[in-house]
């Protein structure tokens, strides 16, 4: 991935030089897993196109992905200190400055998106921005700070479908109409999409309470500060049960799609399922 390093850095540099800039560039690349764009990539490559076409939307949604981790760590939200083991950016700069660069990355995305010459590009900037949006992970996130007690599974799978799901079926989605697949099958990347991110939340309530703060690279805890997770609806052990089921039924489906080739897919799926952070 040191390409798509260098890539996201390239167009960070296209951007007159400013203090706003800067703080785009340290939160972007502080080191995130760029699991969206590997997914994103992913896809393309299982319909047989080459990953290129893909970059700029990889670098959207990883922008996308930053913008909503920066505005998520402020002090008016999670007020976190520490973000990919490296101070958020409110701390390494200040707080106006976090939140312009976090309006920063969100506007450049479209920007970078509405540039490419993907197939149905309409159509991918249009789920692109729902899936971002107030109708998606905005949407989650305004669920999740009401922090109601009274929550059942079915809430929590909710709020993670939207928080958490979208920004996953965002890239397999995007994949399937940039390699010019009809309605249904994005509808069908969607959906696996949402499981795989609501797989990957169960898998953040465990390792919250499993990992430390120095694994993990960032403070928050869900468990300490008193937060509905699935681990605390469900049970650790039920919890790891449902993980599980949800990510080996994403791979059955993914090897059900004809004329897709899943095991690029499937290779990260297997690598996220063994992730430590
Ligand atoms: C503030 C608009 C707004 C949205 C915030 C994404 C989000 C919504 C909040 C971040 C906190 C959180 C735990 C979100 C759930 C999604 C998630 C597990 C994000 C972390 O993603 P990783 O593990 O992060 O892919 P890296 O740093 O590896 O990129």
């Amino acid at each position: 991935m040191m390409q798509f390093e260098e890539l996201l850095n390239q167009k960070i540099e296209l951007l007159p030089p400013s203090r706003v800039r800067e703080a785009m560039r340290y939160s972007l690349l502080a080191g995130g897993k760029r699991l969206r764009p590997m997914m994103l990539y992913a896809t393309v490559e299982g319909f047989n196109l080459s990953k290129e076409e893909a970059d700029d939307f990889a670098c959207a949604l990883e922008m996308i992905h930053t913008y909503s981790l920066i505005h998520d760590d402020l002090p008016a939200m999670d007020n976190d200190d520490l973000r990919r083991g490296k101070p958020t950016c409110h701390k390494q700069f200040d707080e106006a400055t976090a939140i312009l660069a976090g309006d920063g990355l969100l506007t450049y995305a479209f920007e970078i998106a509405s540039n490419s010459k993907v197939n149905q590009l309409d159509q991918c900037i249009h789920y692109l921005a729902n899936y971002a949006g107030a109708g998606g992970m905005i949407l989650g996130q305004c669920l999740d700070i009401e922090e109601r007690q009274d929550l059942t599974w079915e809430d929590l799978k909710r709020i993670h479908y939207y928080k958490t799901g979208c920004l996953f079926a965002a890239p397999l989605a995007i994949g399937a109409l940039i390699a010019n697949q009809n309605e249904d099958l994005v509808k069908e990347f969607d959906a696996i999409g949402k499981d795989l991110g609501l797989a990957f939340q169960i898998q953040d309530d465990l390792l919250d309470i499993h990992a430390s703060m120095e694994e993990l690279g960032k403070s928050t805890s869900d468990a300490r500060n008193g937060k509905i997770t699935s681990v605390s609806i469900l049970s650790d052990e039920k919890a790891n049960i449902e993980m599980n089921r949800l990510y080996n039924d994403c791979m059955t489906r993914l090897q059900q799609i004809e004329g897709f080739d899943a095991k690029y897919l499937i290779s990260i799926v297997k690598e996220v399922i063994t992730r430590k952070k």
